[in-house]
């Protein structure tokens, strides 16, 4: 079966996942995308081949044409398109965030309740990610013991002016926070954030860099550096330390260069690089879960709801400078972690 997609946003990562769904990727075609853009809803329409331009979000959803649903429009328009497809009982894969209050995250859980079984995956691609997903087998099956802590870094070259210091926790540390939550299976309960020494390198509007102080529901401390402006590279690092040992992140392999007395190796520039595979195996297995009529088996709206509640709290704590408690709902049975998890 090929699963037909229709795109709601055509963006910069809507045309990526495009590219990925129209290329590479069997079983999968993009047949309908919608951007309030029109040139650009023109553009993507062009490299899915082909595909039906439609009005608005609401017509890509309703669409004969269409079997599941990509969200890669603008953070505060996804529950309304998230939503939409859960009423018309279709799959639906939202970028990151799911939504952007806590409010509209639950009520995307209770939606999906309703309709009485999986629909909706949020985009938390490191959960595909070879290396992150060595460090879970190897947590999983006790190879370090019980993790007590995790040290984590979240660098990017640069970030335009547009970028302010909440982005930090909701665009940049949330990564961070699903990764984390997923590779110990536990919830986080606390988080405070330090503010060091400001970088010279960032519009003076912006804190950088942050370290974000976790606390999960077992004890285990998660410090996670982001620095946005760190100049050398787009550099993600994970470390986990267990009672009997660590297991780290590996870097993407490249080659060791030797030359006039220096070993050197390349760093990634941008999280297209870093994360390019992680993407591929995301989006082959949802188009698998969707073509099973399993509906979604990654990351569950549950996920989402839970990371934009702690990037609530994250931003509460850098603008108080204190301590903030999580404060979840009950997790409801139905949403229940699938294989991406
Ligand atoms: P973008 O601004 O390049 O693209 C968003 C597009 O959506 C724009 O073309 C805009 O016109 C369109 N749009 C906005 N509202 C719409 C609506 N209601 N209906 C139809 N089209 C609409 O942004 P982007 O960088 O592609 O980011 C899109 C989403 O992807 C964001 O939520 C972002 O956080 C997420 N993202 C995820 C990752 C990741 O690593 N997983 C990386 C980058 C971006
Ligand atoms: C961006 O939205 C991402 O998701 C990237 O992975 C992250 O590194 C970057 O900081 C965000 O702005």
């Amino acid at each position: 079966m090929t699963v037909r997609i229709g795109v709601i946003g055509a963006g910069m990562i809507g045309q990526y996942h495009i590219g990925r769904l129209t290329g590479a990727l069997a079983g999968a075609e993009v047949t309908a995308v919608t951007d309030i853009d029109p040139a650009r809803a023109a553009e993507a329409a062009a490299l899915a081949g082909g595909a039906q331009v439609l009005p608005d979000g609401p017509a890509v959803v309703s669409s004969p044409a269409v079997d599941a649903v990509l969200v890669t429009s603008w953070g505060p328009t996804h529950a309304e398109h998230v939503l939409g497809a859960i009423a018309a009982g279709k799959p639906v894969f939202c970028e990151k965030p799911l939504a952007t209050t806590a409010e509209d995250c639950l009520r995307i859980v209770e939606a999906e309740i309703a309709h009485g079984s999986r629909l909706v995956q949020v985009g938390f691609m490191r959960r595909y990610d070879e290396g992150y997903r060595e460090m879970k087998r190897i947590l999983d099956a006790d190879g370090i013991g019980e993790p007590l802590m995790v040290h984590c870094a979240h660098r990017n070259p640069t970030v335009p002016e547009a970028y302010h210091s909440r982005m930090a926790a909701q665009d940049t540390a949330v990564h961070e926070i699903d990764t984390v939550r997923w590779l110990l299976d536990d919830e986080i309960t606390s988080v405070q954030v330090l503010t060091p020494r400001a970088t010279r390198h960032r519009f003076p509007h912006l804190t950088d860099p942050q370290i974000m102080l976790f606390e999960t529901a077992r004890g285990v401390r998660v410090d996670v550096e982001v620095f946005v402006n760190c100049q050398y590279g787009y550099d993600i690092q994970c470390e986990a330390v267990g009672e009997r040992g660590l297991v780290r992140l590996p870097d993407p392999a490249r080659a060791g260069v030797r030359t006039a007395e220096r070993h050197s190796t390349g760093v990634p520039q941008d999280w297209k690089e870093r994360f390019g595979a992680a993407f591929d195996t995301e989006f082959a297995e949802w188009v698998a879960s969707v073509a099973r009529g399993e509906g979604a088996t990654g990351p569950s709206a549950w996920d989402g709801y839970a990371a934009t509640v702690i990037t609530d709290a994250a931003v509460e704590a850098l603008e108080e400078g204190r301590t903030v408690a999580v404060h979840l709902k009950d997790r409801p049975p139905f949403s229940t972690p699938g294989a991406g998890r």
